[in-house]
C-alpha cells in the first residue's frame, strides 16, 4: 500500500490518496472522524484548532460503507482557508522557512510554510484511520500516550511488558498523559510557556499489540521493519528522535541486562521486551514499542533573532498564530504513521485483494507459526 497527500495549511482543502487497501472492509465514518478529532485536541494548541472541525469527505474507493479495492481518495476542508496569502520575509529558526525558500528559489517563505505546516498531518490521520480499520480485522491495535513534556516525565505507565491497560486511558487526559501528577505539572508548564511567549516539545510512546512474528526482514537494509518505522515516524513535522524499545538505555547497559531471554511453554515467549518487539529488523511477536521526541514549536510569540530576506539585516523572526505544544496531536499522527507502516508490511507479506483473502492468508500463517 502507499499514500500521498496534497494541500496547504491555508489552502482550500487537504486531499489524501491511499492505494492497496483490500476490498470489503467495513468503514466506519464515525471512527474516522473521531480519529481526526483526537488529533485536534490537546491543551496548548492554537485558536486554529477551535476553528477547524476536521471531517473526512470520501471521494472514491468506498461504496455502501465498504472498501472496493480501488484507490481511496478523500478531502478534508480547511476552514482556515485564506484567499490572499501575505508574504513573509523573516524566517523562523527551527522552521523549514529559510532552507525551503532558498531551495525552491522563493523571495519569501510563504509557499514553504504552507506545506511544511503540520496541518498536512490531518490527511495522514485520515490515512491512518483506514489502516487501523484494516489492522483491527487482524486483531492488531495501536495505542499511544505522552510521556514527557518540557522535561516533566510521566512516572506512571511507561511501557513494560504487559502493563498497557493504563495507557488505553490516555485520551481522558487533556495532554494525553496518564500520570495525573505529571499532567498537572505539564499543564502549569504550558501556561507559563504561553505567558512567556515560548513553546514546548515532548516525548510520545507508541505501542502496537498482537503483532505477528516475521514482519520485515534482515535480508536487506531497506526491508528492516525498525528502519521503516523510524522513517515513517521521523517524517512527522517536529520529530527529532525515534527510539525502538529501550534503545537509549540499552546502549548504556550490559548485554545481559538488555536482551530478552527466550522461553518455551507450548510456544516461544519472553518475559521482558527491551527490544520493543523487533530483533534484526524482524518483528518477534512481542508488542512493538516506539518512542519519539518532538522539538518545541518553532513559531515563538517572543521571537528569536533572524535576518530579513529583503534587507539582509538582523531582524526578529515572523510571529504567527501558533501552538504552544502540539505533542498530544503529534501522538495521534504517530499512531497513524505506525498503523500505515504495519499495514504496509502486513500487505507485503500476506497480500490479498479482499479482506476475506487477506484474513485467510494471515490466519493460516498464524496457525502455522503457533504450532512451531
Ligand atoms: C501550524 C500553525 C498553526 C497550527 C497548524 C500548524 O496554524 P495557523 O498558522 O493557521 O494558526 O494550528 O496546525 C493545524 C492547522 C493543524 O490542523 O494541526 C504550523 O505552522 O505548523
Amino acid at each position: 500500500i502507499r499514500f500521498l497527500t496534497a494541500g496547504e495549511s491555508h489552502g482550500k482543502e487537504l486531499v489524501g490518496i491511499l492505494e492497496g487497501i483490500p476490498a470489503n472492509i467495513d468503514i466506519d465514518m464515525d471512527f474516522i472522524n473521531n480519529e481526526l478529532k483526537r488529533r485536534q485536541k490537546g491543551y496548548g494548541r492554537s485558536e486554529r484548532m477551535d476553528m477547524e472541525k476536521d471531517e473526512m469527505d470520501i471521494i472514491s474507493g468506498i461504496n455502501n460503507g465498504k472498501t472496493t479495492g480501488n484507490p481511496i481518495s478523500f478531502k478534508i476542508k480547511n476552514k482556515g482557508y485564506l484567499e490572499v496569502l501575505e508574504k513573509i520575509y523573516r524566517p523562523r529558526p527551527g522552521h523549514g522557512d529559510l532552507s525551503g525558500a532558498i531551495k525552491y528559489h522563493q523571495d519569501n517563505v510563504r509557499n514553504v510554510l504552507e506545506r511544511a505546516s503540520a496541518r498536512e498531518t490531518a490527511a495522514r490521520v485520515g490515512v491512518g484511520s483506514i489502516c487501523k480499520t484494516l489492522l483491527k480485522k487482524l486483531n492488531i491495535d495501536i495505542y499511544s500516550h505522552v510521556i514527557q513534556v518540557g522535561g516533566i516525565v510521566s512516572e506512571k505507565s511507561i511501557y513494560e511488558k504487559g502493563n498497557i491497560e493504563d495507557i488505553k486511558e490516555a485520551d481522558k487526559s487533556i495532554v494525553r498523559v496518564v500520570d495525573s501528577l505529571a499532567e498537572e505539572k505539564i499543564v502549569e508548564k504550558i501556561k507559563s510557556a504561553k505567558k512567556k511567549g515560548d513553546t514546548l516539545g515532548g516525548t510520545i510512546e507508541l505501542i502496537a499489540v498482537n503483532i505477528p512474528v516475521g514482519l520485515g526482514s534482515y535480508a536487506s537494509w531497506d526491508s528492516r521493519l525498525d528502519g521503516k518505522i523510524a522513517q515513517s515516524i521521523m517524517s512527522i513535522p517536529g520529530i527529532k528522535a525515534v527510539e525502538i524499545g529501550n534503545g537509549l538505555e540499552g546502549g548504556k547497559s550490559y548485554g545481559s541486562q538488555v536482551h530478552d531471554e527466550i522461553y518455551y511453554e507450548e510456544k516461544y515467549f519472553r518475559k521482558t521486551n527491551n527490544a520493543g518487539g523487533i530483533e534484526a529488523g524482524v518483528s518477534n511477536g512481542e508488542d512493538i514499542v516506539v518512542r519519539c521526541t518532538m522539538k518545541p514549536i518553532p513559531t515563538l510569540r517572543q521571537p528569536l533573532n533572524s535576518v530579513d530576506m529583503t534587507t539582509k539585516l538582523v531582524s526578529l523572526a515572523q510571529v504567527e498564530r501558533s501552538d504552544v505544544l502540539a505533542v498530544p496531536s503529534a501522538s495521534i499522527v504517530a499512531e497513524s504513521m505506525l498503523a500505515y507502516t504495519i499495514a504496509q508490511e502486513i500487505m507485503r507479506k500476506f497480500g490479498g485483494d479482499s479482506i476475506e483473502e487477506l484474513k485467510r492468508n494471515y490466519f493460516n500463517y498464524i496457525d502455522g507459526v503457533s504450532s512451531r
